[in-house]
């Protein structure tokens, strides 16, 4: 297995603002979607960690927000400036020169095999410490054998945190997770392993195998070994391009996906161009909504495995625009592929 080292950002699009905000600092704060006039509606893209005492969380309705903490400060999101931090802290983390996969706007990956642990807790801290001088943010870092336990790790630890687990640590660590921690557990395969009886990693891990694999397909043999502590995905190293998108006005503003096929599946040939220019290969699939109340929604969808497929992003997009669509009518449309790798001698991965 791979030795990784795994950074997530703590509280990441509050935390930026309160960088540019330091008056916000210490006190209850949310980050938004809100019409640019109309704050309070929409919701909540990120409560830093005084708001969370209030309960309040990524997803709720911002008015709902407001309901729990009357003092409640709110921002408008800025996601180009969110996205601008983060290349900014990958750099520093390339730096480093150890093969790093970028796992969104606010998560790395970094493969240290080789390292002891000693050295991989003294990289760390210097990670922590230079992310910190040099942006004033704090991250969280979680070590293990494995991604998805460095991953686990990390959100144990947080926030400000680091967390090692040894590797003779595994099998205690695991069994002192919620089910719904471990990785390719979503609210829909929780619900699902529940009905099969199943509710702790321990049991998971204890499991039959092959009623795993009927319910869940080759997902279910992953998440058997993962639960057995084995996780065999590779660091695959990331593009210097982190993500590749395009946008545009509608003539006029569109109620239904149907209405905006054409001009969808233009966005998605400019995508496809820009993908082969590249020679990229992506895994995560975005759409993105401008309302005509000037309000902004997105979606993603990340891939089993990496592509460079057209119709995986039509297949993809479609539907999360048919979703976002349902809130309301669209000035602009945007379509995004990230989490990219450069295809060139990375072909035999897949
Ligand atoms: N985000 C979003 N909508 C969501 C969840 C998250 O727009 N429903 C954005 C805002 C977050 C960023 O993605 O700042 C990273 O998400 P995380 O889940 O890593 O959460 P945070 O970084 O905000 O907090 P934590 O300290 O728990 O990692
Ligand atoms: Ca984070
Ligand atoms: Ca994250």
């Amino acid at each position: 297995m791979v030795f990784v080292l795994y950074v997530d950002m703590d509280y990441f699009f509050a935390a930026c603002e309160e960088v540019r905000h330091p008056e916000l600092k210490g006190k209850p704060l949310v980050v938004g979607t809100a019409p640019v006039n109309e704050k309070f509606r929409g919701v909540v893209q990120t409560a830093n960690y005084e708001a969370r005492k209030f309960g309040i969380h990524s997803g709720m309705p911002s008015i709902k927000a407001l309901d729990l903490c009357k003092e409640l400060n709110y921002l408008h999101s800025d996601e180009e400036h969110y996205e601008s931090v983060s290349a900014e802290i990958i750099k520093v983390l390339r730096s480093y020169g150890k093969p790093l996969e970028v796992i969104s706007v606010d998560e790395a990956a970094m493969d240290i095999t080789g390292l002891t642990d000693e050295e991989a807790l003294e990289l760390s801290r210097d990670i922590k410490s230079r992310i910190k001088k040099s942006f004033g943010l704090t991250c969280t870092i979680g070590i293990s054998n494995g991604k998805a336990f460095a991953k686990m790790a990390s959100d144990k630890a947080k926030p400000d945190g680091l967390m090692l687990v040894k590797a003779q640590e595994l099998r205690s660590f695991l069994d002192s997770c919620s089910l719904d921690k471990l990785p390719g557990v979503g609210s829909k395969t929780h619900e699902k392993l529940k009905e099969l009886g199943i509710s702790s990693i321990s049991e998971l891990s204890k499991s039959d195998p092959m009623v795993l694999i009927d319910a869940f397909g080759s997902a279910g043999k992953e998440l058997y070994m993962l639960a057995n502590g084995i996780d065999e995905s590779k660091i695959v190293e990331s593009s210097e391009i982190l993500s590749i998108g395009r946008e545009v006005t509608l003539k006029s503003p569109a109620t239904s996906v149907d209405e905006v096929t054409p001009v969808l599946k233009g966005l998605i040939d400019e995508v496809m161009k820009e993908i082969e220019k590249n020679g990229v290969l992506f895994r995560n699939v975005g759409a993105k909504v401008r309302y005509t109340d000037f309000s902004i929604s997105a979606k993603s969808y990340s891939l089993h495995n990496y592509s460079d497929s057209r119709e995986e992003i039509e297949k993809r997009a479609a539907p999360m625009l048919k979703e976002l669509l349902k809130a309301g009518a669209a000035r602009k449309i945007g379509v995004r592929v990230s989490r990219l790798i450069k295809t060139k001698g990375q072909k035999k991965l897949f």
